[in-house]
């Protein structure tokens, strides 16, 4: 059995539609499940939405609905999300489910017992954007006296009886952990972040709210909700079974398990001060790595509903296609700092990069193959320019791996990207369409070195463009049981031509793309 690798996006919060960050996020973690299953990892991969807690309360009051109807309605955005750009979650998990409310009282008592949890009385500041509380020296003013919180938020002051979690007793262990561990917070800088925050001392946190019903009951305490990140956090664990699967949780929850959260820098804290501690007092083991990604602005600008430029996801996959977006997505941005896109940008990187140099490439060499030699694949003879290019591409595939298993998308791009030139300087020099004439068994030799670099190529590139990956390796006779990354410089094209398969006219994988004129 390989071993486990759990990988979880942060979960959504289901008060309006999916835009454009919660895309990103999910197309990022997904190219690196994929590629981990590609290694021959057992992955499970969890996504999903966060539906209790204020913002959800007051959203669907808002707008003259039950938090339940509203939950269901969004959430079936976010699943369709998932879907139609192709994510392989290998569960969607919904926060109102039975199994994680029982998961998040099971988590609840684990920490009473550890003398972590007492009842007081919150008097304090509260966002509900931010379904956060902030000390008084965190907040700034803005227009009228407005209070606000660190993220630009309003907050409220907010009195209430209160459960609290006693975080201040964790401050050392914390310490510890990040000393310990030191790639627990990725980037370095987010953990730099949160080293001053903890260096600064932490106040007990309120974890349970009255003034309003919609969330996990807190367990032998009438009229007490869970506040909304103690049943938020909770999410990863329920998937892996906590706490009546045991079997379950010893493989993807486990002590020095390979864990790994990926979510956005406005949530750092959260997944690394308030979730380590929260497992610690219930016993239980820590995740690996948190990772922090930048936000994705529209144009440079930070998007918002007021500002009207928040885009639809499914929008720019149906206008621009889903490889195409994930395509842009990982290579466009250094995963961990923040990045811009447009339409203009996601039509210039997918036409450079897909469709004219790795498109075109598999596209001149196969259809030249179908119409040249009847689709028969060319004789091997190899010489060293051709062993040389081989060689790039399978160094390219190493790099690209190392990248991967690294949380970099984009060094694994460029690194993919550089073969694929390496390859159409190579179409260009070697010329086989005036060899045909001249040396037709070395125009063979050259075809064949081409065919062997594109399909490695392809099977490289799978975790982040599946669908168009997948497409031109069966296109090209490769079957699903052998384009993993073992495939790559193993004799599989002696082994395809020996089988008699033969190439039939390929279809063009990457159209290219072009803008309306307004947009241009
Ligand atoms: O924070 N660019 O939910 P959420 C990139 N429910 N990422 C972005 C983004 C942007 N413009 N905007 C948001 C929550 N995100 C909580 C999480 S986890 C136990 C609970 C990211 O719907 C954001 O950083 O506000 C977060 O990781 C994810 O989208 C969901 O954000």
């Amino acid at each position: 059995m390989s071993k486990p690798y759990t990988i979880t996006t942060a979960i959504s919060y289901p008060n309006g539609r999916p835009h454009i960050g919660h895309a990103y996020e999910v197309i990022a973690t997904d190219a690196i499940a994929r590629f981990q299953r590609m290694m021959g990892r057992d992955v499970f991969f969890q996504t999903g939405t966060d539906e209790h807690g204020l913002k959800m309360a007051q959203t669907a009051r808002s707008r003259d609905m039950e938090p339940r109807a509203l939950a269901d309605e969004m959430s079936g955005y976010f699943r369709a999300m998932n879907d139609g750009l192709n994510i392989s979650y290998d569960r969607f998990i919904r926060t109102s489910e039975p199994d994680h409310h029982r998961a998040s009282q099971a988590i609840w008592q684990a920490m009473e017992a550890n003398g972590d949890l007492y009842l007081g009385r919150y008097e304090g500041w509260y966002s509900v954007r931010d379904e956060a509380f902030y000390d008084e020296k965190e907040l700034t003013e803005g227009e009228g006296g407005q209070k606000l919180s660190p993220q630009g938020t309003p907050v409220e002051w907010t009195v209430e009886e209160s459960w609290f979690f006693r975080l201040s007793a964790y401050q050392q262990k914390l310490l510890d952990l990040y000393a310990n561990q030191p790639d627990f917070i990725q980037p370095d800088s987010r953990r730099n972040e949160i080293m001053r925050f903890v260096e600064g001392g932490l106040s007990d946190l309120s974890v349970s709210r009255t003034s309003f019903d919609w969330g996990v009951k807190v367990p032998g305490s009438d009229g007490h909700v869970m506040y909304v990140w103690v049943d938020a956090l909770t999410n990863y664990i329920t998937g892996c079974g906590y706490p009546d699967d045991t079997e379950r949780m010893a493989r993807y929850w486990s002590e020095g398990g390979d864990i790994t959260h990926i979510i956005g820098k406005d949530i750092v804290r959260f997944h690394t001060v308030y979730w380590p501690a929260f497992l610690m007092s219930a016993k239980l083991p820590l995740p690996k790595q948190v990772f922090g990604h930048g936000f994705l602005l529209n144009r440079g600008e930070k998007m918002s509903k007021s500002l009207g430029n928040v885009a639809d996801p499914m929008e720019l996959a149906e206008r621009f296609g889903v490889d195409q977006l994930r395509y842009f997505l990982l290579s466009e941005v250094t995963f961990g700092n923040d990045g811009s896109y447009s339409a203009e940008a996601i039509v210039a990187r997918s036409n450079s990069d897909l469709a004219n140099s790795f498109g075109n490439l598999a596209q001149r060499t196969l259809s030249f193959i179908a119409k040249n030699l009847e689709g028969r694949l060319p004789e091997t003879a190899a010489q060293d320019v051709d062993r040389d290019l081989l060689a790039t591409v399978g160094e390219a595939a190493r790099t690209f791996q190392a990248a991967m298993a690294d949380l970099a998308p984009s060094t694994a791009i460029e690194a993919w990207m550089r073969a694929v030139f390496a390859c159409n300087a190579y179409i260009d020099a070697q010329a086989p369409w005036t060899l045909r004439k001249t040396d037709p068994a070395r125009m063979e030799a050259v075809l064949a070195t081409l065919y062997e670099a594109i399909a490695d190529l392809a099977i490289v590139i799978q975790p982040i463009i599946p669908a168009s990956a997948a497409a031109l390796l069966e296109q090209m006779g490769i079957a699903e049981d052998g384009r993993s990354y073992a495939a790559i410089g193993s004799d599989w094209y002696a082994r395809l031509r020996a089988s008699g398969f033969t190439l039939s006219a390929p279809k063009p994988l990457f159209p290219r793309l072009e803008l309306p004129v307004q947009e241009v």
